[in-house]
């Protein structure tokens, strides 16, 4: 299995904590280094493009997105997250390539750093958990080995 993490430099004292969470639980499931890609973007806009181009490439099994937007610092939190939410679903849809929403949407820095902190509650951690539970869905139903 190969899996993509897409993850968002903006509020990366947040992003940056959810990729360890997430690259830890590819870790844990088996991944080594070399069937991880991380791309790094802009921000959680930027993040659809990013995962339908590498999942377009047809190398990968399922893309981890991780971002952090927060409400207060964030004037149109609305928008950035509707487009972010509503592009990954299309991303997926569109190329059969399961994607996990890791994108935080908090009132505070504080909300989001207690959804990054380490261990079980870290939502990078849970977004790579819900990916790899996908993409062997997809490889179960469509008979390709993940
Ligand atoms: C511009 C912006 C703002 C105000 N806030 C956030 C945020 O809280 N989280 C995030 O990931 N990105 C933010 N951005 C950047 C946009 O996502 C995008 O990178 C820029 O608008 C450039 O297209």
């Amino acid at each position: 299995m190969r899996i993509a993490i897409v993850v968002a430099r903006f509020n990366d004292f947040v992003t940056g904590r959810l990729l360890t969470g997430a690259r830890e639980a590819l870790n844990e499931a088996g991944l080594g280094d070399a069937d991880v890609e991380v791309l790094h973007v802009p921000g959680a806009f930027e993040i659809p493009f990013a995962a339908e181009a590498v999942a377009a490439t047809g190398r990968i099994d399922g893309v981890v997105c991780l971002g952090c937007l927060i409400k207060g610092a964030t004037p149109h939190f609305e928008y950035i997250s509707s487009a972010c939410a509503h592009g990954i679903m299309a991303a997926q849809s569109k190329t059969g390539v399961p994607m996990a929403f890791g994108v935080l949407t908090t009132n505070s820095a504080e909300e989001a750093l207690e959804r990054a902190v380490a261990g079980p509650g870290n939502k990078g951690r849970e977004a790579a958990e819900a990916t790899i539970e996908m993409a062997r869905l997809r490889a179960m139903l469509s008979g390709v080995r993940a």
